[in-house]
């Protein structure tokens, strides 16, 4: 039997086809009929019936007795988080009590909707998320400008004639922030109809190969790049704003020109290693194509560019940057451009009123417990988790003393990871909703298992706000959960239930009570929100149209018939309703993305703000950061390999081995100089810590730069045997400091590092 599901795991999200034999997956492959993915398949998504196999995967709860975990029944599980929450709420209040989100939520309809419930019970401040190890900075910079934290316009890579993509690798990644499965083929085609890709990153990566140029710039230094370009355009009177013209302040253009004067070619040549008449030549050539696309993620957001020595981030800046330089060349909105979507199921750019906004406040309000570090769009910085839990304060001994994460691997994903994994030892309780013992959940109290992927509906809400194309497709379970299973949106639900009962000391709603009350809000923003197809309706009449569904298939049914294509609930018969995806299983295409200005606009003036205060605070302390930019020694960048996923799947027996591991690349003059050969060990040593290192010696990294992908850890506490399945954590050598001010993003790129032999 065939049976078509979305792929869960990165964000190109292929339709796949897996053959199925009872409660077996025989074979999986691209599913060619879907009408986003068409046919695109990689290496990990036809590993998904070995996840789905895998006998690691967890499918009891597991608690702990002592120094081990044990499997536990889910009321046993459910007691002890009771007990633990109850007596650290009781004696600490609920700030006692911290969350962690990770990655894979993004890709789970179930946390999509019921996350923010949990989080929301739990009444704590101490909310942190992989945001920010990842790409807050971009959406920092694109919501001061645009009004939302997903106003964000896409490369229109399908039209454009100049694709430019500077610290990422979408033929690895497959794609971030832009939601586009099979990059390989689009870059071909793009080559075909005579455009150009030019890549910026210090490595020669797999897409900087297929590009027509490949500028490599030292580690951290991109937004002195980024002010050039910008400085030229301005300059050489390259500035044709095109459909942004109309919402933009033309003193905002003028105040730019001024304050990035310093910034010319020249003056940034040394610190990027690119010559001036490079610079200015990929200027002129971002204006002249018409369309172009400039593109940044993971090298953009997480580098930290070195003065004085210390990796210190701009990334936000360089985010506003790469906004910047799009609208400045005309290319905001403009077919072939960056362009925004329009998410069938909603999103913040359909919510609330067409054309205006609350916007967003940033630094925000609330302030870390030890540094005063501002929070950014409702949470914390990742990198100081482990202080907030292991400093407890002087005076009133406040401190996290629990923590819940949801799909998350902290001790491999954030900095300082040594000192982060010591203190999850000190937690009162900490509970780990996940599919496996992981670095982070071995340390877990209870361990909460996720079901199968193949065991839960899908359907990408998330992504939609960022996909290359506009389309809507879901996927029902391809199996019934396991015995012992349990749904994760109950799981979400049942700990949401807990947490509200503790916190409010009230009695324990059931989890139908908490379903119940997430589908009337999505019901009465459905009616109240004046750009909804349902505005107007009453709440009651638009849940009695979507019964009997329950759970996620009514809260997306709610979304779709009153999002941007919905059937308004009767009123356009031919609009989008869950049960038209249900009979269309491969999927409606929506078409290419559409012009959306000045619609798409949630700033409070309505405009586009070209030139956020926050920007020009940033610029000066780039100003003043200049005269003391340096290139201290070697610098640590990461990389991301075909067949990992952040920490986890790197032990499918379809994924281990071969081109994944955990090797550091070192170019051979380096090597050399630090007396290590190929194959060898050695330590790497930065100013957190110390790691121990297999050398890859290959000129695919430019000299003063080593490479090491992020997401291993060992198999063991300080080695590692099997370099199939194990290896260095990375971020034992990240910083905990020099982090982005406004975003408090982390610097996990450009790392000032040591190599030496064992
Ligand atoms: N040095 C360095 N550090 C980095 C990066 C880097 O480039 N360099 N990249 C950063 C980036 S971009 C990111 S996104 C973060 C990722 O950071 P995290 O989100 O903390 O880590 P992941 O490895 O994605 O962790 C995913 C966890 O979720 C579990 N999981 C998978 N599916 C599900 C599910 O459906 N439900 C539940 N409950 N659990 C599930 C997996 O078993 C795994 O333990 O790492 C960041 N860290
Ligand atoms: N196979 C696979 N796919 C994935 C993931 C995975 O783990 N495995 N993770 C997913 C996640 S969570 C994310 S966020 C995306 C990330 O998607 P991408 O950002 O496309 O992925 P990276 O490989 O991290 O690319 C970052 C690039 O920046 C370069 N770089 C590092 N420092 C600098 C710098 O200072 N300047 C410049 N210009 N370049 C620099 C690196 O060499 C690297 O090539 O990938 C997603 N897709
Ligand atoms: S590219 Fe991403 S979504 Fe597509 S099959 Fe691979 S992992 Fe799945
Ligand atoms: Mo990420």
């Amino acid at each position: 039997m065939t049976i078509r599901h979305i792929c869960p795991l990165c964000e190109a999200t292929c339709g796949l086809q897996l053959t199925v034999d009872g409660d077996q997956v025989i074979g999986v492959r691209g599913d060619a009929d879907d009408v986003f993915s068409r046919g695109f398949v990689c290496p990990k998504g036809v590993a998904i019936g070995d996840l789905h196999h895998d006998p690691a995967r967890l499918r009891t709860p597991m608690v702990r007795d002592g120094d081990a975990l044990r499997p536990a029944s889910w009321d046993e599980a459910f007691d002890r988080i009771r007990t633990g929450l109850r007596q650290v709420i009781g004696e600490s209040g609920p700030n006692a009590v911290a969350a962690y989100l990770g990655n894979p939520n993004a890709h789970n309809v179930t946390s999509t909707f019921y996350l923010p419930a949990l989080v929301r019970a739990l009444g704590t401040r101490y909310r942190f998320s992989a945001s920010t190890v990842d790409q807050m900075p971009q959406q920092v910079a694109l919501a001061l400008m645009y009004g939302t934290e997903l106003s964000v316009p896409v490369p229109d890579i399908d039209r454009t004639d100049l694709f430019v993509v500077i610290g990422a690798n979408p033929l690895v990644s497959n794609g971030s922030m832009m939601t586009v499965p099979d990059m390989p083929g689009r870059v071909r085609a793009l080559k075909a109809r005579g455009g150009r890709m030019v890549v910026v990153d210090p490595i020669r990566t797999r897409t900087a190969d297929a590009a027509d140029e490949h500028l490599r710039i030292r580690p951290g230094t991109d937004v002195l790049l980024l002010a050039a370009i910008a400085h030229v355009l301005l300059a050489e009177d390259l500035v044709d704003l095109g459909a942004a013209a109309q919402r933009v302040d033309d003193s905002a253009v003028e105040r730019i020109r001024e304050l990035l004067a310093a910034f010319s070619p020249a003056a940034v040549a040394m610190p990027t290693g690119l010559a001036a008449p490079t610079v200015e030549r990929l200027a002129r050539e971002i204006a002249g194509a018409r369309p172009a696309a400039v593109y940044g993620r993971v090298g953009t957001t997480t580098s930290g560019l070195s003065v004085d020595g210390n990796p210190t981030s701009f990334a936000t800046l360089a985010s506003w940057l790469i906004a910047v330089i799009n609208v400045l060349t005309g290319n905001l909105d403009r077919e072939g451009g960056v362009m925004f979507p329009l998410p069938p199921a909603g999103g913040p750019t359909t919510f609330g009123e067409s054309g205006r906004g609350r916007g967003v406040r940033v630094p925000g309000s609330q302030r870390t417990r030890v540094r005063g570090l501002p929070s950014v769009l409702g949470e914390f910085p990742a990198a100081v988790l482990a202080e907030e839990i292991d400093t407890p304060d002087s005076e009133t001994g406040e401190h996290i003393r629990a923590l819940i994460t949801v799909a998350g691997n902290p001790v491999v994903s954030i900095p300082d990871a040594d000192r982060l994994e010591k203190a999850l030892g000190t937690l009162d309780l900490l509970v780990c909703v996940d599919a496996y013992v992981t670095e982070t959940s071995r340390h877990a109290d209870v361990i909460l298992p996720a079901a199968s992927p193949l065991a839960r509906k899908h359907y990408d809400v998330v992504f939609a706000s960022l996909s290359v194309r506009n389309a809507a497709r879901y996927s029902p379970p391809v199996f019934a959960l396991g015995p012992d299973e349990r749904d994760e949106g109950e799981v979400l639900l049942t700990l949401a239930g807990i947490a509200a009962s503790m916190v409010n000391n009230a009695p324990e709603p059931t989890t139908d009570q908490l379903d119940d009350l997430v589908a009337y809000e999505v019901a009465r923003r459905a009616s109240s929100d004046t750009a909804s197809r349902a505005h107007g309706k009453d709440p009651a009449e638009l849940l009695a149209a979507v019964a009997p569904r329950r759970g996620i298939e009514r809260l997306l049914d709610l979304s779709l018939r009153s999002g941007p294509y919905g059937d308004g609930f009767g009123d356009d018969p031919e609009g989008l309703t869950l049960a038209r995806l249900e009979e269309q299983p491969a999927g409606v295409d929506l078409g290419a993305l559409r012009p959306r200005l000045p619609e798409v606009l949630r700033t409070p003036s309505g405009r586009i703000e070209l030139l956020p205060e926050q920007m020009v605070l940033e610029i000066d302390r780039l100003l003043q950061a200049l005269p003391a930019v340096d290139a201290p020694g070697l610098l640590l960048v990461g990389r991301r390999q075909l067949r990992t996923n952040n920490s986890w799947l790197r032990t499918l027996p379809r994924l281990a081995g071969g081109s994944s591991r955990a090797t550091l690349q070192v170019h051979p003059d380096d090597a050399r100089a630090a007396g290590v050969g190929d194959g060898d060990r050695a330590h790497l040593r930065s100013g957190t810590g110390d790691i121990q290192v297999v050398i890859e010696a290959t000129d695919t990294v430019m000299p003063g730069v080593v490479c090491l992908p992020h997401g291993w850890a060992p198999d063991s506490p300080d080695t590692w045997d099997d370099e199939a399945t194990s290896g260095p954590n990375i971020n034992v050598l990240t910083p905990g400091h020099g982090m982005d001010p406004l975003t408090g993003t982390a610097v996990l790129n450009a790392v000032p590092v040591q190599l030496l032999p064992t």
